[in-house]
């Protein structure tokens, strides 16, 4: 926390402007080294004939807190101009990381960014680590922990509602609720320490009965937020699909279909799709990740075989198998197999082909898949595409109407948090229904309480914390 930090802020790569932000004590000091503005007459520097002469800068007088300065970047040593830019310093504690802060805008080149990223460098700065300016943000108690880590879900989010769940994290919704139900909890605490402490004093004796029920109404609390966490993952980490199916059922076809541009080869030869090809398509807002595969069959061609492995491979990770079947065809033998080898996954059966006459009853697919949703598709017509959507959609969010308004937890590390503070939870309500003595069951409740702390970064290890801005992007 001692060392100023430095990192480039924006992407790598082409851009209109590009950023170098630096935080930390020698911030100031750094930017008035390189920093240049103009002459009267625009001017940088003036040749005197004999040297480049600058304006002498003067912290003072030529820059204003937070308002942003025209002038040229400036080598230290040598006085050769880097880029034109824009520069701004802000005071602490009114910043990101509530430290000193300063940002050049320069030209959104690469070099320029790092030749002015070097030079300041140079000048004692050292280059930030992933996340470290939000790291410092939350130590210096801008944010809590779980708003910090809104900020990285924020940038990656691929669809509207996830970046909404994200922005509604960042600006405290689930600190709130995760708070309340602290504070909730501390209340009770409180109670139960004061007649384990107190057992003879005159206070209002805390009766099992009533103990009971106030952590159950907490409990319920907590069962509603999780009931949702998994809506809340995929919205966050995207939901991963697998098209699968034999050769030539027409699993190319859907991906294009879905993607609307003809992203995978198609023909009328089997076992055309050699790999595996993944692409993003967003469903309502859900992130989709769609992986068109190999069709599994036996085969002795080594490329195909790999192929096959390859396909195996991506539905076995898969949240959802898109199973495709050729209806035209009839079910085969392979079907069946693949059928067999899908079955602990989810599953939406494809009947494809259903501009040609079919050959597949319903009663054989009814055997085949006794749970799964069933969709007539063609992708020659285009029909049951929405549908397809439609049952992913619903997978998701489990035939429920989205509550715009309420908590969405999305991180599986509050998840898992949520979850064991609802287990202690649980286990101390029993050991009151079993009238345990306090002294017992009050160990359970604290570590209801500690679980839930940590989800906003209270009695969190620096391990946590560490492992939490890992994840970050550089320079933010
Ligand atoms: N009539 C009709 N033909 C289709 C339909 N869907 C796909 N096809 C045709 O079926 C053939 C195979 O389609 P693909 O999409 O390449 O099949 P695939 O399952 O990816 O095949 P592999 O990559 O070999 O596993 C192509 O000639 C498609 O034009 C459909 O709904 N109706
Ligand atoms: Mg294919």
């Amino acid at each position: 926390m001692e060392d100023t930090i430095a990192a480039i802020a924006t992407a790598y790569g082409e851009g209109g402007i590009g950023i170098v932000r630096i935080s930390g004590e020698k911030s100031f000091d750094i930017l008035s080294r390189i920093f240049c503005t103009v002459n009267k007459s625009g001017n940088a520097a003036v040749n005197d004939g004999v040297n480049l002469k600058y304006k002498p800068f003067d912290f003072s007088k030529d820059m204003l807190n937070r308002k942003l300065t025209y002038g040229y970047i400036k080598k230290f040593d040598t006085d050769e101009i880097i880029d034109e830019v824009m520069a701004v310093y802000m005071k602490k504690p009114h910043t990101y990381t509530r430290e000193d802060v300063v940002e050049i805008d320069c030209h959104g080149s690469i070099i320029s960014l790092k030749k002015i990223l070097e030079e300041v460098i140079s000048l004692g700065a050292r280059l930030a680590e992933p996340g470290e300016f939000t790291k410092r943000a939350f130590l210096n108690g801008r944010l809590d922990l779980s708003q910090a880590e809104a900020v990285i879900d924020m940038i990656r989010a691929k669809t509207d509602t996830g970046y909404d769940a994200a922005l509604s994290q960042l600006s405290g919704e689930l600190s709130k609720s995760v708070s309340q139900l602290r504070a909730d909890i501390l209340d009770i605490l409180v109670n139960v320490t004061v007649n384990i402490e107190y057992p003879d004093e005159d206070i209002e004796e805390l009766q099992y009965s009533d103990l009971q029920n106030r952590i159950d109404i907490i409990v319920q609390k907590l069962v509603d937020i999780l009931k949702r966490a998994d809506e809340g993952r995929i919205i966050r980490e995207g939901l991963s699909v697998a098209i699968v199916g034999k050769p030539n059922v027409g699993k190319s076809s859907l991906m294009n279909a879905l993607l609307r541009e003809p992203r995978a080869i198609v023909t009328d030869i089997p076992g055309t799709t050699r790999d595996t090809i993944e692409e993003f398509i967003n469903i309502s807002g859900i992130p989709v990740r769609l992986t068109d595969t190999a069709g599994i069959r036996e085969t002795d061609n080594p490329v195909e075989k790999i192929g096959i492995q390859k396909s195996r491979l991506s539905f076995e990770k898969a949240d959802l198998v898109l199973f495709v079947i050729d209806r035209a065809e009839g079910l085969s033998g392979e079907d069946i197999e693949i059928a067999e080898s899908v079955k602990n996954k989810k599953v939406i059966v494809l009947l494809n082909k259903s501009d040609l006459t079919s050959c597949v009853t319903d009663a054989e697919i009814g055997n085949l898949f006794p749970n799964a949703d069933i969709i007539s598709t063609s992708m020659e017509s285009g029909e049951g595409i929405e549908k397809i959507k439609k049952a992913v959609y619903d997978m998701v969010f489990d035939g429920r109407i989205r509550q715009e308004n309420s908590v969405l937890v999305t991180n599986v590390r509050h998840k898992s948090l949520l979850e064991s503070a609802l287990s202690s939870l649980k286990d101390a309500a029993k050991l009151a229904e079993i009238k345990e003595s306090f002294d017992i069951i009050e160990i359970d409740i604290r570590n209801a309480y500690d679980s839930l702390g940590e989800i906003i970064g209270e009695s969190v290890s620096d391990d946590i914390i560490n492992e939490v801005f890992s994840r970050f992007c550089l320079g933010k």
